[in-house]
């Protein structure tokens, strides 16, 4: 397991997809840098210089140096601000999905940084990382333009005594959001982007509902797609918290092919209401990128796309295609009048008789409804059946 998430580590990329998000930890945003290939120090001295934010200012300083008899590995704390959590004064070893935030104990020292790992000759020892270590963190503090921003180092440390030790830099990542906590080794989904929602054929379900997206810039961290009709209505409110919480029944998952993708709906599949998908009613979709908990930690995060065009399907077919795919039932008829219609749209129905009196009227959104005529006189009846583009009339008899 851990052999695979290494080797899928290994290519990925810097991410910094730009998405329009609100504070919160269900929003976070987390930027991610792969140490590509892992950076092993283990001749003294050597070190790693860790650039959260790319903005060319080395943030904290990853090192191993000898001023014999001492031997020490450090994480240095370089930029405006940096500061390193500590266990009492020396690097602590922070697990998977440990929070970094304003309540730990952060440490600025000053010009050789804490101690990973130190000793001396003599058998004196320092630090928390004297031992072999693999795959914890280092809880990070550090500051961009002003504010200040949580992120985590992964580190392996192989130990055989004080002057016999290396450390392994592998991957970083920080919070984008000024002042949100990151878990260790939390890491977040890429976003799916431009997508374009088309009508492209005549059913009046989600048969009719092409999506099709651009596949997140690097797709290492999504398990799935799940493509999400929103009522226009909702859309402007609709965020990745309702989108992580939309039901399984609700939404279209696809999973990454390591192309873009072009799909289309079932006759079953749902708007994120649970409501089927039909003609006549604005929508537009998004795209919400997961990401699953068993790559790195129980705190990975799911991305949400920018909302597509706005769709509104519907029919184009003339009157003829209402008149030759209606079944009436039974006819005559005394109780229960069933009426079928070949596709499913918004119809009108209303009943009157010869003299053009209503009796009846009724909107559905479907291709099937009944009419309970009981009580109405024996006799002939006409039943006029609309959508938006045609109308068309039935002669029914009540016995
Ligand atoms: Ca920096
Ligand atoms: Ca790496
Ligand atoms: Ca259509």
């Amino acid at each position: 397991m851990k052999k695979n998430l290494l080797e899928k580590l290994k290519n990925y990329s810097k991410t910094a997809a730009a998405l329009a998000v609100v504070g919160g930890t269900a929003n976070a945003q987390i930027v991610y840098t792969d140490v590509d290939a892992d950076t092993t120090l283990n001749t003294f001295p050597s070190n790693y210089e860790i650039d959260f934010d790319g903005d060319g200012v080395i943030d904290v300083n990853a090192q191993v140096l000898s001023n014999s008899p001492y031997y020490q590995g450090r994480m240095q704390p370089v930029g405006t601000n940096t500061s390193v959590v500590a266990s009492s004064t020396y690097v602590a070893v922070l697990n998977t999905s440990d929070l970094i935030s304003i309540s730990n104990s952060f440490v600025t020292s000053s010009t050789y940084g804490l101690n990973l790992v130190s000793g001396n000759t003599s058998g004196s020892t320092w630090g928390n990382w004297n031992s072999n270590i693999d795959d914890k963190y280092v809880g990070v503090k550090f500051d961009i333009s002003g504010t200040t921003h949580y992120g985590w180092i992964r580190v392996s440390v192989a130990y055989n005594d004080i002057n016999d030790f290396s450390m392994t830099i592998k991957d970083f990542a920080y919070q984008a959001i000024a002042d949100s906590a990151i878990y260790a080794g939390s890491v977040q989904a890429d976003t799916a982007y431009t997508l374009v929602a088309t009508d492209v054929d005549e059913n009046g379900n989600g048969l009719d509902m092409q999506i099709e997206f651009n596949m997140a810039a690097n797709e290492q961290f999504i398990e799935e797609y799940r493509v999400m009709v929103v009522k226009t209505a909702d859309a402007a409110t609709f965020n990745l918290d309702s989108a992580n919480a939309v039901d399984a029944a609700n939404y279209t998952a696809i999973a990454p092919t390591g192309s873009n993708i072009s799909t289309v709906l079932t006759d079953l599949s749902n708007d994120i209401d649970g409501d089927a998908i039909i003609n006549d009613v604005p929508y537009k979709l998004f795209v919400l990128s997961v990401t699953p908990d068993s790559v790195l930690s129980i705190n990975n995060i799911n991305s949400l796309s920018a909302e597509s065009n706005e769709i509104t399907l519907s029919f184009t077919t003339d009157i003829s295609k209402i008149e030759t795919n209606i079944n009436i039932y039974p006819n005559p008829v005394s109780n229960i009048l069933n009426i079928r219609l070949e596709k499913a749209d918004k119809y009108t129905i209303k009943l009157t008789n010869i003299l053009g009196e209503e009796f009846i009227i009724k909107e559905f959104n479907s291709d099937f409804t009944t009419l309970d005529i009981n009580g109405l006189t024996k006799g002939n009846y006409i039943l006029t059946i609309s959508n938006n583009v045609s109308i068309t009339t039935k002669q029914v008899v009540i016995k």
